[in-house]
């Protein structure tokens, strides 16, 4: 499948799992999980052509490993990002002592007065290096990195949490733990 195809379809696959099952009129369960063969019908259904083959192509090709089917593959989710309400199971875990976050040039001031929120994601999204964050912030505008000192969160009680694909995840980063590149 061309890379272009792939994104293609995992834009899609993004916008039923993470933020607009109705459009395809599919629900997901409450920890996120829907039928693979009702999405390959629905999706079809909507001009989106996917057999089981294409799905199962793009899952394991996905570049950030952005889904996960369940044991016997019959049902699909997406492993983070979403807006609405799942409970994805995550533990906390220790991160590393330093962790990134890329942000545009237009958000900076707003950021350094209230820190980083999750606005409408269920996390605030944080990389382990600053090429990975760079390329986060660019989606927004001028990139800009921050550090965020992950060590003194967790000594100070904040939890962190890694999803399945590697992103870490925390509820929120208040201004003193953060420092412009
Ligand atoms: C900013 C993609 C003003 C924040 C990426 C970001 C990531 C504030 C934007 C994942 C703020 C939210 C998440 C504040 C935070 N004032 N702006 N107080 N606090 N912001 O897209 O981190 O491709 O929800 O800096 O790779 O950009 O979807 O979050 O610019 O891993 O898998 O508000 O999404 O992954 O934007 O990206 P987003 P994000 P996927």
């Amino acid at each position: 499948l061309p890379e272009k195809e792939i994104t293609r379809i995992s834009k899609f696959l993004s916008l039923v799992l993470r933020h607009q099952p109705e459009k395809i009129n599919i629900t997901l369960d409450e920890n996120g999980w829907t039928s693979v063969a009702t999405l390959l019908q629905q999706a079809n259904k909507n001009n989106i052509k996917l057999s089981p083959a294409i799905l199962d192509y793009v899952v394991a090709n996905n570049n950030k490993k952005r889904f996960t089917f369940n044991a016997d593959k019959t049902k699909i989710r997406a492993n983070q990002g979403h807006s609405i309400e799942v409970e994805l199971g995550y533990i906390p875990q220790v991160p590393p002592a330093v962790l990134y976050h890329g942000t545009s040039e237009g958000a900076l001031n707003s950021v350094l007065a209230t820190g980083l929120q999750k606005q409408n994601r269920h996390h605030v999204h944080l990389s382990t290096d600053v090429v990975t964050a760079r390329n986060v912030g660019q989606r927004h505008g001028k990139p800009v990195v921050l550090r965020i000192d992950a060590q003194a969160m967790t000594q100070n009680g904040y939890l962190f949490y890694l999803s399945e694909n590697q992103v870490w995840l925390t509820d929120q980063v208040p201004t003193e733990y953060l420092h412009v590149l």
